[in-house]
């Protein structure tokens, strides 16, 4: 080998490779590097942010509080200043910019390097990992931090790839922007982030067809302009404390489930509880109402029928109300992510909105000039958007090619069942972590309460192995079959199958129904998470 070979061999070995630069990989280079590690970070997209780079179509917004969708290090919050409560993805893409900036982040960043593949060298302990444009490097740790909702699904429609017009999926929507004004719009999906895009095409549209397979239960956002005064003022007290309070709740935000029941009120108490959650807005009436809604049906049935009541309040035509909100509800309140809205139900009642229902007539085929419905109609459409969602939490990382020490790819073993230690590591993938994905809290949590909590804990492992002169921690596949177990055991106390969603996976056709989140709650979790630490690392064998 020659020196130069010698010198790039050694320059693409060093300590961990971090995959994405979302919130998860941003702090968790932050912190292993001041660990004290040599630490790389390959990011597919051109900039930092993640789902807030890729998902920049019109009217993309984070639906939880400023206050808590954010990173929780004070040199960072005491100098940044929100503009709106729940701010907008250019508000975001700002603030990702101002984290680079402040924690001189994307020295240690390849944008535009999407890995393909990774294999674990037994041999010798490290990663061999590729990439789309040909980079090869030998991490001794992989920690994919690679989000949710980084893999779009597309819908299985006859002729999709023959429409004339504009087609994007919204999480790959061009970063140039596209031009609704006048146009005929036509979106494939009702979930959060078809809620957005229809808010914003319903009145620049000159007609904008819906197409709606199942109805979100959204909830109004209650936005509002922030002052700087007054996060000066929130900044001296009280973001500290949301912060601290953010790891001890339920969900990771700054508000709990309440743990009296439904039914512990009288009607009246409960129509006045209901009431008070709603006007908070934003996703309190969810997360920070009842928990029995989740797993009593009856008091599920009181939570629909007053969010139905909401919804048909502000919808004027029958039809749309019955479609919008049916008097049978199609999965009960909450078991399916609902969205936040701002002028959604009252799109509805403009003229040039038509909304069909697909449960009654059904996409036949996309033609080169629009949509056909088994009712015979061809809507001829100039731009069509696929709010479709995504192969969510396994497919952001079983997309990748990962091979662990007997070869055998990750996507095989969970395509035949999810199966992970803790959510953060694998049996059979040794040195290998991840960060806001399968079986952890995820969709059960603020994400930066997650990615902070589980960043925390995957840089004090690897410190400690280093203290300890260790090269190697696997989990034991028993380890991971009681965690996978307790995982499963606690979703079944839930309503959560009720629903088809991307919680359990049956949103995407083939892929197999179980929970794909942890969810027991952020307190059940860090303990679990603190006991295998004190425990010596109870479930790994490290070498
Ligand atoms: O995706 P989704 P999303 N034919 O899977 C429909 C976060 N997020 O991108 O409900 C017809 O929720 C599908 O129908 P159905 C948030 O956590 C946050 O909207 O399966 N329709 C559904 O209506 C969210 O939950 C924010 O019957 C088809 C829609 O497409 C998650 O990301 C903003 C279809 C997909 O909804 C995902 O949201 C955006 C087909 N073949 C996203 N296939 C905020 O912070 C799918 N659908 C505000």
């Amino acid at each position: 080998m020659s020196t130069e070979q010698r010198q790039s061999q050694q320059e693409e070995e060093f300590d961990v490779l971090v995959v994405g630069a979302g919130f998860a990989g941003a702090y968790q280079l932050h912190k292993l590097r001041n660990a004290g590690f040599s630490v790389k970070v390959f990011e597919a997209g051109s900039g930092m942010g993640g789902t807030w780079y890729w998902n920049c179509y019109p009217g993309a917004r984070v639906d939880s509080d400023f206050s808590i969708y954010q990173l929780s290090m004070e040199e960072l919050w005491k100098d940044w200043t929100w503009k709106e409560r729940f701010p907008g993805r250019q508000e975001l893409v700002d603030y990702f910019a101002y984290v680079d900036k402040k924690l001189d982040l994307s020295r240690d960043i390849s944008f535009d390097t999407r890995v393909t593949a990774a294999h674990f060298d037994t041999t010798v302990d490290r990663w061999i990992v590729s990439t789309e444009n040909g980079r090869v490097v030998r991490p001794r740790f992989l920690i994919l931090c690679t989000g949710f909702a980084s893999k779009p699904l597309y819908p299985n429609v006859k002729g999709l790839e023959t429409f004339q017009g504009v087609m994007h999926h919204t999480a790959r929507w061009p970063q140039t922007g596209v031009d609704l004004a006048g146009k005929r719009i036509g979106v494939i999906g009702t979930g959060a982030s078809g809620v957005q895009v229809i808010q914003e095409s319903g009145p620049v549209a000159s007609h904008l067809t819906v197409f709606q397979r199942t109805p979100n239960y959204a909830m109004p956002m209650v936005q509002h302009d922030l002052t700087e005064e007054a996060q000066t003022k929130m900044k001296a007290e009280l973001i500290p404390a949301i912060l601290r309070r953010r790891k001890q709740t339920f969900a990771g935000f700054q508000y709990s489930t309440i743990d009296r029941g439904v039914f512990d009120m009288t009607p009246e108490e409960r129509l006045l509880s209901f009431e008070d959650l709603w006007r908070l807005g934003g996703l309190q009436f969810w997360l920070g109402g009842y928990t029995d809604i989740f797993v009593d049906e009856r008091a599920n049935d009181e939570a629909y029928r007053f969010w139905r009541k909401k919804v048909i309040e502000r919808v004027n035509d029958p039809e749309m109300q019955r479609k919008l909100a049916p008097e049978v509800p199609p999965h009960p309140f909450g078991v399916k992510r609902p969205a936040l809205e701002q002028n959604y139900y009252e799109v509805y009642n403009q003229p040039n909105v038509t909304l069909i229902d697909l449960a009654e007539n059904p996409i036949v085929e996309v033609t080169p000039k629009g949509v056909k419905t088994q009712d015979g109609v061809e809507h001829e459409l100039d731009i069509l958007v696929l709010a479709t969602g995504f192969d969510a939490v396994t497919g952001s990382i079983s997309q990748i090619d990962i091979r662990g020490t007997d070869g055998s790819l990750i996507r095989e073993k969970w395509g035949n069942r999810l199966s992970t230690y803790l959510g953060m590591t694998c049996a059979g993938y040794p040195n290998m972590f991840f960060s806001y994905g399968p079986q952890g809290p995820t969709a059960f949590c603020n994400g930066p309460t997650c990615v902070e909590m589980q960043g925390d804990w995957i840089t004090n492992c690897i410190s400690d192995m280093r203290e300890k002169g260790k090269t190697c921690i696997q989990a034991t596949q028993e380890a991971e079959d009681a965690f996978v177990a307790r995982v499963d055991e606690i979703y079944s106390q839930g309503l959560w199958d009720r629903a088809k969603s991307w919680y359990n996976g049956s949103n995407v056709p083939g892929k197999r129904i179980q929970s794909l989140n942890f969810t027991g709650g952020l307190p059940l979790y860090q303990t679990m998470c603190r006991e295998v630490v004190e425990g010596g690392y109870t479930g790994f064998i490290l070498e």
